[in-house]
């Protein structure tokens, strides 16, 4: 695991998520509402974009020593020098992503189904993301959500730290980290909020005391 990550509040980018605001404006008032990890999540930039993005990202999350990973592309991971890669089951798989990008750097994986958590066993990985957890607007093309009872398993068969991605909101993430979630991955809960520091705030406060407190319960 790479010495600064800390997953408690992974923050996935989505610029169409941003309504309409400045999206380096969203992500440093998310990150001063206390995200702990940023991923680049690009669908449909050039990759001469893309990187330029990252690296302008990088300067900014530099700032606040919050690691920068970027989605999909470990190409464009090693040409802005950031801090990580997220790879999906379609993706570099991850004995190659892990040889090019070297030691020192966080590789996370998303499981969708059962055999993918058995497999990633495999791997040395930061960490892995249990993909969608929920089902969620933002994301359709996707497998059936895991739910609650489908994290309980991953977190009896899986070695790794667990994120947990898709439908979060302040409403269950409790839930997400009494069983099992080491952080949360969220979009629209936070790139669509009135205000994406608030909301920020609200969710790490939420994960970290269903960590210090997980028997309380909650009225
Ligand atoms: N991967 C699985 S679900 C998802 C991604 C990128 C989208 C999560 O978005 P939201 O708005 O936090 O549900
Ligand atoms: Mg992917």
């Amino acid at each position: 695991m790479h010495i600064n990550s800390n997953l408690e509040l992974y923050l996935v980018t989505d610029e169409a998520a941003c309504l309409g605001r400045d999206f380096y404006w969203v992500v440093e008032e998310a990150v001063k509402g206390g995200v702990t990890m940023v991923q680049l999540r690009e669908k449909s930039l050039s990759t001469r974009a893309f990187i330029d993005r990252a690296k302008r990202l990088k300067s900014l999350l530099e700032i606040y020593n919050v690691p920068l990973i970027i989605n999909d592309r470990v190409d464009v991971a090693l040409a802005a020098d950031v801090d990580g890669v997220h790879i999906g089951q379609s993706d570099m798989p991850f004995q190659m992503a892990h040889r090019l990008l070297g030691e020192g750097k966080i590789i996370g994986l998303s499981a969708e189904k059962q055999p993918d958590v058995l497999e990633a066993e495999h791997w040395n990985l930061s960490y892995l993301a249990v993909s969608p957890l929920f089902a969620t607007p933002t994301k359709t093309d996707i497998e059936k959500p895991w739910e609650i009872e489908g994290l309980q398993w991953v977190r009896q068969q899986s070695r790794h730290p667990l994120v947990v991605i898709g439908g979060l909101h302040a409403g269950n993430v409790r839930e997400a980290v009494m069983n099992g979630a080491s952080g949360i991955a969220v979009v629209s809960a936070i790139c669509s909020a009135p205000s994406p520091r608030e909301a920020a705030r609200e969710l790490k406060t939420i994960v970290q005391e269903s960590m210090l407190w997980p028997a309380k319960t909650t009225s």
